[in-house]
């Protein structure tokens, strides 16, 4: 098989590509890869081998038609990863957003559309569901997008839906929940605070942190991806959750915990404009249908993450940009 993956030099898709390169996904041991990303500030070639006989890289904008036209021929399936992701980002401005993550999958779909792509799976967010106080959401909850970054990824999914019930194109969408792991940019909670507080420096916690988050590895992600592009179905949605809340309060204290640190480093910072209060997945459709559970305990992902950043500074510490965003302390 020759997959497409897009947004593969950031966080998840990298995981993906390495993983799917290592041998990780039975089947896929003779894939090629070609992975297309733009390098913005949230990609880095450091995220990928440097040299690999399976993996092509192609720098480039998925909103680039010409370039799409070039990159697809030969393609049996794109993995869709490439997007605008940070949500405090898309509260100072949502025009990037916009037009990564809407006109960009547009053109990713119409590219697949020309090109007789078998399946295009839509790597998706839980936060197009919004913000619910209990339950959880399953795949047939009305999309009510809160921040301009979910709300970019709602209406990307609801165009790659429209692809496959108007022109027939395998289209598969994945929902998952906030996933950590080691590698991930310094914008998000998780390693923003890991890093800061190795270096003993203070974090800020948004509110009174009360809000609460659904935390999958981005291993159990990757996978649930894998299992979707083999076994999905077409015009499908999955959800894939992780299975731990926790208030953005109880993970500033594992983390600090972990790296050895006290509450007096952790500032109350204002809010985030319309911050979400809880987002959480009804995942028996992936478990039922493909399989899927999630391997990692949270216990062990943060361990382990927290050892990877402690171990690869030369990963983090160039990247001057990694509180770019966020409120400051
Ligand atoms: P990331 O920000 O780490 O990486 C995004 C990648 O996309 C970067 O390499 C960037 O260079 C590339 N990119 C951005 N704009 C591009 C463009 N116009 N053309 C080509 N490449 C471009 O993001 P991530 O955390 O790895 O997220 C991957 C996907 O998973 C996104 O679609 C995101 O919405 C979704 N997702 C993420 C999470 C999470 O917790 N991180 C949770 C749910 C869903
Ligand atoms: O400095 C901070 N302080 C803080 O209290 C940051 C960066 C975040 N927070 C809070 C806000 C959220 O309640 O922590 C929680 C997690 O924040 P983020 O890491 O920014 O993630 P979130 O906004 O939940 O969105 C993430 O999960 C869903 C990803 O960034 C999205 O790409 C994904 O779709």
């Amino acid at each position: 098989m020759n997959i497409l993956v897009t947004g593969a030099a950031g966080f998840i898709g990298s995981h993906f590509v390495r993983t799917l390169l290592d041998g990780g996904y039975p089947g896929h041991e003779g894939d090629r890869v070609t992975v297309l990303d733009k390098l913005t500030y949230a990609g880095t070639l450091a995220n990928l081998p440097p040299h690999h006989a399976r993996l092509d890289f192609v720098q480039g904008d998925i909103c680039d038609a010409e370039l799409l036209e070039k990159v697809f021929p030969g393609h049996d399936a794109v993995v869709h990863f490439a997007a605008e992701s940070h949500v405090d980002r898309s509260v100072e401005g949502a025009e990037a957003f916009v037009r990564t993550n809407v006109l960009g999958t547009q053109a990713l779909l119409e590219a697949a559309l020309r090109h007789d792509v078998g399946v295009f799976v839509q790597v998706s967010t839980d936060e197009t569901y919004g913000s619910i106080d209990e339950g959880r959401w399953n795949e047939d909850e009305p999309l009510l997008p809160n921040s301009p970054y979910a709300a970019s990824k709602a209406a990307a999914d609801l165009i790659a839906r429209s692809y496959w019930r108007t022109h027939g194109l395998d289209v598969r969408i994945t929902r998952c929940a906030n996933n950590y792991g080691p590698g991930q940019h310094p914008e998000k909670l998780i390693p923003l605070f890991v890093t800061r507080l190795l270096d003993g420096e203070p974090v800020p916690l948004y509110g009174d942190g009360a809000n609460l988050r659904e935390w999958l590895h981005v291993d159990d992600h990757c996978h649930a991806v894998r299992l979707v592009l083999d076994g999905g179905r077409a015009g499908e949605v999955y959800n894939v959750g992780g299975g731990t809340h926790l208030s953005n309060r109880e993970m500033t204290g594992r983390l600090l915990a972990l790296c050895g640190r006290d509450w007096d480093l952790v500032r109350h910072v204002a809010d985030r404009k319309g911050h979400d209060f809880r987002y959480a997945v009804d995942d028996g459709k992936i478990r039922r249908e493909l399989g899927y559970a999630p391997r990692w305990s949270l216990e062990d992902g943060l361990r382990e993450t927290v050892a990877w950043y402690a171990t690869h500074r030369d990963h983090w510490e160039p990247r001057e940009d990694r509180e770019a965003g966020s409120t400051k302390t």
